[in-house]
């Protein structure tokens, strides 16, 4: 989608600090990081959120995270979130994972 932010980073046409590449999805860096590691895992096939991900497209995003973890060493503890809907904090309608790790991280989350 032309209009879509993560659509563009997907493409390579807006600079990210991209950190893994798959079929399936693409992980950078979080341009506003939360914690030491905070990168976003998004879906290569444009969704919109988590509630409309076919599962065809969740198995290679699940992939991606996981080999993220690892190729960034912290596969051992993590947070993965997906904020689904504005009410939850989505502000960008680009499915995307939040995986964070290197700090302490509270719950619940709030
Ligand atoms: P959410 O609020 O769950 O939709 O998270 C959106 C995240 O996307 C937020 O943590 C900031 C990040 N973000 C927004 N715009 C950009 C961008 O242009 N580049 C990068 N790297 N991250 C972005």
């Amino acid at each position: 989608m032309d209009d879509c932010l993560f659509c563009r980073i997907v493409a390579g046409d807006l600079p990210a600090s991209i950190v893994h590449r798959t079929e399936s999805g693409v992980a950078f860096a979080d341009r506003s990081p939360q914690a030491p590691t905070h990168v976003l895992v998004v879906p290569v096939t444009h969704c919109s959120g988590f509630q409309d991900m076919p599962p065809e497209v969740a198995a290679g995003l699940v992939t991606t995270v996981q080999e993220t973890a690892r190729l960034l060493g912290v596969d051992h503890a993590y947070r993965l979130v997906a904020n689904q809907g504005a009410g939850a904090g989505q502000s960008v309608f680009h499915l995307h994972f939040h995986l964070m790790a290197g700090r302490p991280l509270q719950w619940p989350p709030g």
